[in-house]
């Protein structure tokens, strides 16, 4: 039987759909990327509503079956395509695992989109100076966070990267690059260079975003 056919949509300034194809580079997956969203637009069509009734990007499609929401995806991917290196099978280590995947998403998410879209991705005469600050405080918080956990591991859960470092690391990249004051964490640099030696990392996520700035429409 032919291997079934690997596809990943979304734009590629979107740390969604970067988390995606860093992940399918770390695992050395065969497949076809199309920008999707935002300026490439194309995600609001009947076909691409099929696939995700929410209009948003990322989303994979293997064979006929189609997999949305990105950490899901590299759920998915992790247990499709690697054996345990990625994702432990093993409950208690899984949960070590998909306690930051959620995390990400709840906390880290929500303090960085208050600093990115507050600050980066609005003109500056339409941004709100004080939510962006309790944005960045609510950053730190989360920074320390991670900064703790990292204290005496290369990567969250160890040695090496496994999709917690995928779902969180993305946002890293970003608080760095834009030009607003942010306390790093000594253990969260570190792992940001660990991270930049990662090959997916820099074509991915260190990749030009600044497309983005100034702009809120999508
Ligand atoms: N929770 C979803 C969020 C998906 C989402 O909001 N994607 C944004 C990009 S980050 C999107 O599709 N925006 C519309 C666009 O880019 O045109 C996920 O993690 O996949």
């Amino acid at each position: 039987m032919s291997a079934e056919s690997i596809q990943i949509y979304g734009r590629h300034t979107s740390y969604n759909v970067q988390k995606v194809l860093w992940l399918a580079d770390e695992l050395g997956l065969v497949y076809t990327h199309t920008e999707i969203g935002g300026r490439f637009q194309g995600n609001t069509t009947a076909e691409f509503l099929k696939m995700n009734p929410l209009g948003k990007v990322p989303v994979l499609r293997i064979g006929s079956r189609t997999v949305w929401e990105s950490n899901t995806i590299l759920r998915f991917l992790a247990d499709s395509y690697s054996k345990n290196e990625w994702l432990s099978q093993e409950p208690y280590l899984r949960s070590q695992s998909d306690r930051w995947l959620d995390w990400s998403i709840d906390q880290l998410e929500v303090a960085f989109v208050g600093v990115f879209w507050g600050f980066y991705r609005t003109p500056p005469e339409k941004r709100d100076n004080q939510s962006i600050q309790k944005s960045v405080v609510d950053c730190e918080l989360c920074l320390k966070v991670l900064g703790n956990q990292l204290t005496d591991k290369e990567f969250l859960l160890g040695k090496t990267p496994t999709i917690a470092d995928i779902s969180t690391g993305v946002f890293l990249h970003r608080l760095n690059a834009i030009d607003i004051q942010i306390q790093i964490p000594p253990s969260v640099d570190r792992w940001y260079a660990n991270l930049s030696q990662r090959a997916g990392y820099r074509k991915w996520v260190m990749s030009d975003f600044s497309e983005l700035e100034g702009r809120s429409e999508f």
